[in-house]
């Protein structure tokens, strides 16, 4: 039997939800129809993989939808964002087509970067969206790069960098820390905790499960939050953001998750128990959100026909997408840094 990694995220962190303002209904049935688009999206993605349509290593977020819509809401859309090759959440939460993201997945010509970068490099700079990357932690100092420029302009804008648990033994976050904190920098530093790096539990891989702690060492604001509770997740980056933009410099933000779908596609799953999985759909962000809404009135039927809205709308996107044609072969050359 695979050693747990896990508890209930709310059971865990320092910031719940009895420590934060509720939003209005209406915010947060936005966000629920966000977040059961983004999980439709990725089971959608899952069954073209296994169907051999997806070329190349694909990554879902299923589970961590609390962490991007949360973000997203809570931020500006100019707001500068870099995130981990598990990033189509925070780009659909951010606001990028559900059709042209599918597409670009399945390499089409309708695929926001022509298909060239598929699943693992989305990138809209016209949403923010600054680049999704392949290399643990490599998207974290360039979040940096974007927030000394953004404080020397003086344009109010901030940056968003999100990454996993894996990539806090990586030396380059350390370095970017330690500079990010010196000189004040408008950024946010949020830690997707899902207890895995690809087929590892982190208690193989590290002797502090509290990552958070690490950053206090460099003098930064640093907070364990429950990231499956998407108004926690919106409380805790707007104050960041607040912070950020008044000048105030970094925050990190550690958010206790879990990866319900695989590593990535192809997965076979032999390094956890099916129990432990389904005891994490207790606390699943979706099932956190609705039972939420319940709670504050909002009928069954209501949410239902959410879902059926989205279900339509998601599987319009999944045609489109499948019709979409291939690109020309001299799209090879264009959009393009350099050729070997
Ligand atoms: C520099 C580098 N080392 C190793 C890998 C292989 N790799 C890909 S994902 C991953 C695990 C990262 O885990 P974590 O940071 O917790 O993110 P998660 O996948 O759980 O979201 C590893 C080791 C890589 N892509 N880049
Ligand atoms: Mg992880």
């Amino acid at each position: 039997m695979p050693e747990s990694a896990v508890k209930a995220s709310s059971a865990v962190a320092e910031i719940t939800v009895d420590s934060v303002p509720q939003l209005p209904v209406d915010q947060l049935q936005n966000m629920y129809r966000m977040m059961y688009r983004i999980r439709r999206v990725e089971e959608s993605l899952l069954e073209l993989a296994e169907s051999g349509k997806i070329g190349g290593a694909m990554h879902t977020a299923i589970g961590h939808e609390g962490s991007a819509v949360g973000m997203a809401d809570a931020l500006q859309r100019e707001d500068y964002l870099t995130c981990t090759y598990r990033g189509h959440h925070h780009s659909l939460a951010r606001g990028m087509d559900a059709k042209r993201a599918i597409a670009e997945v399945l390499g089409r010509a309708d695929g926001f970067a022509k298909g060239k970068g598929g699943s693992m490099h989305f990138i809209d700079p016209s949403l923010g969206l600054m680049g999704a990357n392949g290399i643990v932690g490599a998207q974290v100092p360039q979040a940096a790069g974007m927030a000394l420029a953004s404080k020397i302009r003086g344009d109010g804008r901030i940056a968003i960098t999100f990454f996993g648990d894996g990539a806090m033994y990586q030396g380059v976050m350390h370095e970017t820390f330690n500079m990010a904190q010196k000189w004040s920098l408008p950024i946010i530093f949020y830690c997707e905790n899902n207890r895995y790096s690809e087929m590892t539990p982190i208690t193989r891989t590290s002797s502090v499960e509290e990552m958070y702690t690490f950053v206090r060492a460099y003098g930064m604001r640093s907070v364990q939050i429950d990231g499956n509770d998407v108004e926690v997740v919106y409380h805790t980056v707007k104050e960041a953001a607040e912070r950020a933009r008044a000048g105030e410099g970094p925050t990190y933000i550690e958010g206790i998750t879990y990866r319900l779908a695989g590593h990535m596609a192809g997965d076979l799953e032999t390094y956890r128990s099916e129990e432990e999985i389904e005891e994490q759909r207790g606390y699943e962000p979706l099932v956190v959100l609705k039972n939420k809404l319940l709670d504050r009135g909002v009928s069954e039927e209501t949410l239902q026909v959410i879902r059926q809205e989205v279900d339509a709308e998601v599987e319009e996107a999944v045609e489109f997408a499948q019709n979409s044609p291939w690109p020309d072969d001299a799209e090879a050359y264009t959009d393009v840094y350099a050729l070997a």
